[in-house]
């Protein structure tokens, strides 16, 4: 399968596809604060950010208002409401891309839907009641990601497998069979392995080099490494020095089957995975 329908617009998945991040969180914005809302001057910033990330090669922009670290706080419903659909709105309606809604909430998925999302990204795989037919009722694609432990808050406490390709193969397919019994066709369904999610540094790594075992599902995998704690641990980088370690994963990914990445940076992410599909695959362009 090689097109996604997400809403509108139709990605073409026999080329890597990048998707951007785009958090609307308070620490995202300088007009942040507790009470955080979607004011005017954060929607105009979250535009201006798209933009550019859509001028830098994305085909996706990942919208969440939720944070996802380990050990985050919990937002309402509405707060999360509140910061991602005036967001989603402006996207859809000024830039031809497809916006993803990053959510695990069956009343964000509805208004995400409504407000002319193309994806929904649920890091806990549709577990909250209502999800599964929240989604089932939209025409959406689904991203399914695998995480040990029931929620962010938790996951990190102690993560442990004995053979992880093979747990995270086995839950990833337990979760594409409750799809389909729900009415969600396997054309509508995309599969994350979870990096960060539940995982050790070791683990991480391990489901890196033998993220190829994951082609037997079938179905086209997202990958997000961007910036996480593996490659701090990897190379003792702070978050704002792991760019190069973050491409090197993206080369790997890319060489293993991944289809659609989720990143912060962009621009460089895109060089390096035309790079590698060029390597992988030749390249269609004339040389200059
Ligand atoms: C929201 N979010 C944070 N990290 C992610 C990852 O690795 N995959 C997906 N699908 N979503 C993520």
């Amino acid at each position: 399968m090689t097109q996604l329908k997400c809403a509108s617009r139709t990605l073409d998945l026999s080329r890597v596809q990048v998707m951007g991040i785009l958090n609307v969180t308070p620490d995202s914005f300088s007009d942040g604060g507790h009470l955080y809302r979607a004011s005017k001057l954060s929607v105009e910033q979250a535009l201006v950010h798209a933009a550019a990330m859509l001028s830098d090669g994305a085909s996706m922009i990942d919208v969440g208002g939720e944070s996802t670290r380990p050990g985050a706080a919990p937002v309402s419903v509405q707060e999360e409401l509140d910061r991602v659909i005036p967001v989603i709105e402006r996207l859809t309606a000024e830039l031809d891309v497809v916006v993803s809604v990053d959510t695990s909430a069956p009343e964000v998925m509805r208004e995400a839907a409504a407000a002319g999302a193309g994806l929904i990204n649920d890091v806990r795989s549709l577990a909250r009641e209502g999800a599964l037919e929240a989604v089932a009722k939209t025409d959406l694609p689904v991203c399914l990601m695998h995480m040990q432990g029931v929620s962010p808050a938790t996951m990190q406490l102690a993560p442990s497998y004995e053979d992880i390709l093979a747990e995270v193969s086995d839950f990833l397919s337990r979760q594409v069979a409750r799809c389909v019994t729900a009415g969600i066709a396997r054309e509508r369904i995309v599969l994350d392995p979870g990096f960060g999610f539940g995982k050790t540094l070791e683990h991480n790594l391990t489901l890196l080099r033998r993220m190829n075992e994951l082609d037997a599902l079938g179905l086209p995998l997202l990958v997000g490494t961007s910036r996480k704690s593996m490659i701090g641990q990897a190379l003792g980088r702070e978050v704002d020095s792991r760019l190069a370690g973050s491409l090197a994963t993206v080369a790997l990914a890319v060489e293993r089957g991944g289809r659609i990445i989720r990143v912060h940076d962009v621009a460089a992410t895109v060089d390096v995975v035309r790079m590698t599909e060029a390597v992988l695959y030749g390249c269609e362009q004339e040389q200059a």
